[in-house]
């Protein structure tokens, strides 16, 4: 049934062979000497080669044409837009990675970017890479308690702001958390501040500096620093199982490579195409997929800075209409809000420039599939849904356009060069027809490099489930013809409009707020976002509840984490359900959430609970 490829596809059993074929797409100062050093489960990816992440998307494009090509299209949410050549864009990198070499900035220095969608995010990234400085990019929307943990956890030196952001018309007082996420932290010693809203906010003399000031009369010649391949490009922080976010760290050679590679094949990139990855920079599509892997192929990326329903909810359609773009990247999240706000939108735009569409961050539905296919697509764009994780850093399960037959729902085949299998819960592989964990058999060139400052954590999380393979974390179905469908999470992520949360995250901000004693948190299936987070508190012992203690609690999780976490619903019960052993029983509390008929409750200490709670939350929803 798969029509494979040859060219792309019969790779034997030799994928180093494929990987040092690709690798040679980018440009080295010194090549490699072994394509791959595995030790187990430690990678060297492209052992022994040196080069740089922002000269491969910057400056190996100015010798041709190339250099006056559009690599960066921004449009503001108030409508202001600006163009940025590949020339413009090696300028402004160049002239900021000085700025931040005259601040004492070094190869290896962390710095932390909390921004909008402007184009001196982008900037700000690639004048990092530039000088072999990790970046960390915090979403624009985590609180500044999270940026607290994320700075303390990564030592920055340097955080990059702005004064604030636009949010449907509102602003987001971006370094007005700074501000107080540096109350007590000491490794920060500047602050730049990029002025986007114009408001007003207070600059800490000797700390914090204006960006427009500081650019000025800068030198706008900075050699790109020689970086090892295994050497840290960035740290992204993501969700896990257990309370702290976990610092994955990503290498320049490897990830690039992957990056690069995936980002031509799976877009079928053409010169002139207008590609546009909808994603924040603050997560790890917009770092692969809107910022490194499009600009070391040299394509001209969208940035959009604001809400999709602002002014009006055409917007993205308005947007695709006035850049004729070609290539469409964004979430089901985002497709299910279109289909509920209905066609009528898309529609009264002309959309016909698009020819290619994608999908990222969740399992999407099949309705939405078709919904995607027939009113964007116009029942001629192919779908690429593509899975992959902040970890595994590059695509890593998707169709090929015009390779792979599309089944709407299914993210089809693993992409050449990766291997990945479906086991039992014993390591064994599942027949196909049959569903269990997804894992990768072997190690990939973006793969994660480990978690920062955490080398045993990398082993345990990914590498301890099942000897020899990597585990994601997610539950597949394998069909007849081999291709792929991922149900969701296993372990305690919950996947919010394509955005994990870990329960034990939302849970530590619940149980931090004085009046609550203990938390549990579930997903619970949600229309839009996928998944939304249902919240079960028990009080402690005198404390009376008033009307607007719920309020409160959810504001407290706002307060911790940022709006993305807010449970949807918190659900006040004298007492959780708990095994004897005294585990509380997420599976069964997730039941009762989505309103199930309830599994195995032999094991749980007391039962008349779990009727108790069964009973108030259905009268409740
Ligand atoms: C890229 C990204 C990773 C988790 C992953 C899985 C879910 C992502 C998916 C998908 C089904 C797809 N996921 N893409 N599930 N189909 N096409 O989203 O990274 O934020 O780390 O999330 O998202 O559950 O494990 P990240």
């Amino acid at each position: 049934m798969v029509i494979r490829n040859p060219e792309i596809f019969d790779l034997g059993q030799d994928q180093t062979k494929f990987w040092g074929d690709q690798g040679n797409r980018l440009d080295w100062f010194k090549p490699w000497d072994k394509v791959l050093e595995w030790n187990n489960p430690f990678a060297k990816w492209y052992a022994g080669g040196k080069l740089n992440a922002a000269y491969n998307c910057l400056d190996r494009h100015l010798n041709g044409a190339r250099r006056n090509k559009a690599a960066l299209i921004f449009e503001g949410e108030l409508g202001d837009y600006r163009v940025l050549t590949y020339q413009d864009l090696h300028r402004e990198v160049s002239r900021f990675a000085n700025v931040l070499k005259s601040y004492g900035v070094e190869k290896g220095d962390r710095v932390t970017i909390y921004m909008p969608m402007i184009p001196e995010t982008v900037i700000a990234m690639l004048a990092c890479a530039r000088i072999g400085a990790p970046h960390i990019v915090v979403f624009g929307g985590f609180s500044y308690e999270a940026l607290k943990d994320r700075v303390l956890d990564a030592q920055s030196k340097v955080i990059i702001t702005s004064d604030g952001s636009y949010r449907r018309g509102n602003i987001i007082p971006l370094k007005e958390n700074v501000d107080q996420a540096l109350k007590t932290v000491t490794c920060v010693e500047k602050v730049i501040v990029v002025q986007r809203t114009g408001q007003s906010v207070a600059m800490q003399e000797g700390r914090d500096i204006w960006y427009h000031e500081v650019v000025k009369n800068i030198p706008i010649v900075c050699p790109a620093e020689e970086m090892d391949a295994d050497d840290m490009l960035f740290i992204l922080y993501t969700s896990g199982t257990t309370g702290k976010p976990k610092g994955i760290v990503h290498s320049v050679g490897g990830y690039m490579v992957g990056v690069s590679t995936t980002h031509e094949r799976v877009f079928d990139l053409k010169d002139e195409d207008v590609y546009w990855c909808t994603a924040d920079v603050g997560w790890i599509t917009g770092h692969s997929y809107l910022v490194y892997g499009p600009l070391a192929n040299g394509a001209t990326i969208l940035l959009y800075e604001g809400a999709p329903d602002y002014p009006d909810k055409d917007r993205y359609w308005e947007i695709v209409e006035k850049y004729k773009v070609t290539i469409l990247y964004t979430a089901p999240t985002a497709i299910r809000t279109f289909m509920k706000w209905g066609e009528k939108y898309p529609m009264g735009r002309d959309i016909s420039s698009l020819r290619l569409l994608g999908s990222v961050g969740e399992p999407i539905n099949p309705d939405a599939w078709m919904w995607y296919h027939k009113h964007i697509g116009k029942e001629r764009c192919p779908i690429v849904d593509t899975w992959w994780q902040t970890e595994t850093g590059m695509i890593m399960i998707t169709p090929i356009p015009e390779v792979t037959p599309l089944k709407a729902g299914s993210c089809a085949v693993p992409f050449p060069g990766v291997k990945v299998g479906i086991v039992d819960h014993q390591g064994k592989p599942v027949e196909k027809g049959d569903s269990g964990y997804l894992v990768v058999r072997e190690p990939w060139p973006a793969m994660l490099k480990t978690v920062y400052g955490d080398d045993k954590r990398y082993e345990d999380t990914y590498w301890g489930q099942y000897a020899g393979m990597y585990f994601t974390g997610d539950e597949a179905k394998w069909d007849e013809d081999g291709y792929f469908w991922v149900i969701g999470r296993v372990d305690d992520v919950i996947n919010v409009s394509g955005h994990r949360i870990g329960t034990a995250e939302v849970e530590g901000a619940l149980v931090d707020h004085p009046a609550v004693a203990e938390a549990a948190c579930v997903g619970r299936t949600h229309a839009v976002k996928g998944q939304a987070v249902f919240a079960f508190v028990s009080l402690k012992e005198g404390v009376v509840v008033h009307d607007s203690l719920i309020a409160e609690l959810k504001a407290h999780v706002v307060l911790k984490i940022g709006s993305l976490a807010r449970p949807d619903d918190i659900f006040l019960t004298d007492e959780l359900p708990k095994t004897r052993s005294g585990k509380i029983m997420r599976r069964l509390l997730k039941d009762i959430a989505e309103g199930r008929a309830m599994g195995d409750t032999s094991t749980l200490a007391d039962a008349s609970i779990v009727d108790l709670l069964k009973k108030n939350v259905n009268q409740k929803t």
